[in-house]
């Protein structure tokens, strides 16, 4: 199975100890095409030797080949919202990881598209769990 994760990257990176552990369970049930998103050497600055038209159309081919899209929507991400919305329109399973947080709501345009399914939690086993229902 190919999974495609996003996650944020220019977004702000501060959610990568988390991408880092929901990526390792997704290793279990197949290929994670999107890895680097959980590469704590890949910077919010996102420097790379390959150029913006690259990353996006290579990107966007993984999306296309992909069986299953997760993405966790914690922290806002232009390239993440992208992600998703493009994957509603390749008809592609998504799921969206939300972390609860204080005072903070996650994007209408994600809680309320009836084509995705969304999962808020509290804590990383809860993510987990969800993962795999989802997935089975
Ligand atoms: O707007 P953001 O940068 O937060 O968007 C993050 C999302 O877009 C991720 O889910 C990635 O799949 C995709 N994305 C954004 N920037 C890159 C990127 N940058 N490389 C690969 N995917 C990206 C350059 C870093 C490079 C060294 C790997």
């Amino acid at each position: 199975m190919n999974i495609y994760f996003a996650g944020s990257i220019r977004g702000g990176r501060e959610d990568i100890e988390l991408y880092r552990k929901i990526v390792k369970h997704l290793e279990n049930f197949g290929t994670v095409l999107t890895e680097h998103v959980a590469d704590s050497k890949i910077s919010s600055y996102g420097e790379t030797t390959l150029t913006e038209e690259e990353i996006y159309s290579r990107d966007l081919d993984w999306l296309t080949s992909s069986d299953v899209v997760i993405a966790e929507v914690s922290t806002p991400s232009l390239g993440v919202g992208f992600e998703v919305a493009k994957a509603v329109e390749l008809n592609k399973k998504v799921l969206c990881l939300y972390r609860k947080q204080a005072g903070k709501r996650v994007s209408a345009m994600i809680a309320g598209c009836p084509e995705l399914q969304l999962a808020e939690y509290e804590t990383l086993k809860d993510a987990l769990s969800t993962v795999d229902s989802f997935i089975k």
